[in-house]
């Protein structure tokens, strides 16, 4: 059931913050009609990332994936809104940036750089559970 103040969790990931893309994100998520909750800057723990990613563990790109979340600051916002959940998943596109649509946020602003690991400048809770747990995670206080 959507709720009008359903939340969900959104990472401008190390990459998006590097380059410059926390208000561009933001842009899209305040034009698309949701309200900011609550934001933060910071660097992340290599034991929040085990929690964050605890559907990950084990899998080949583990490793990786922690090593760059953990590699400079994120910015961690909670949007709200009816629908939040799945309506950022559309905003943000599929998960590899090279093929993610364009007029996506993955598929406007990211691509292969050749690391070796997916670089693609957010993360977007998957489901109102999963929201609900990472919020848990990343803003204990709300
Ligand atoms: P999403 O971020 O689209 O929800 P996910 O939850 O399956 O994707 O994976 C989390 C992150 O892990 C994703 O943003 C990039 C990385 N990742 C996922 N699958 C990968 C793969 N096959 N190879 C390398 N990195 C991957
Ligand atoms: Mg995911």
């Amino acid at each position: 059931m959507s709720s009008p103040n359903e939340r969900t969790l959104v990472l401008v990931k190390p990459d998006g913050v590097s380059r410059g893309l926390v208000g561009e994100v933001l842009h899209r998520i305040e034009t698309k009609g949701y309200r900011l909750v609550a934001m933060d800057l910071r660097v992340p723990g290599r034991d929040l990332l085990a929690e964050h990613y605890a559907e990950h563990h084990g899998k080949p790109f583990y490793a990786g994936l922690v090593d760059f979340m953990s590699s400079g600051p994120v910015v961690a916002i909670v949007a709200e809104g009816q629908r939040v959940v799945e309506g950022f998943r559309s905003l943000a596109g599929p998960t590899d940036p090279t093929v993610a649509p364009p007029g996506t946020i993955r598929g406007d602003l990211g691509r292969d750089w050749g690391h070796g690991i997916t670089e693609n400048v957010v993360h977007g809770s998957d489901s109102r559970e999963s929201a609900s747990r990472e919020i848990k995670i990343w803003f204990p206080e709300l």
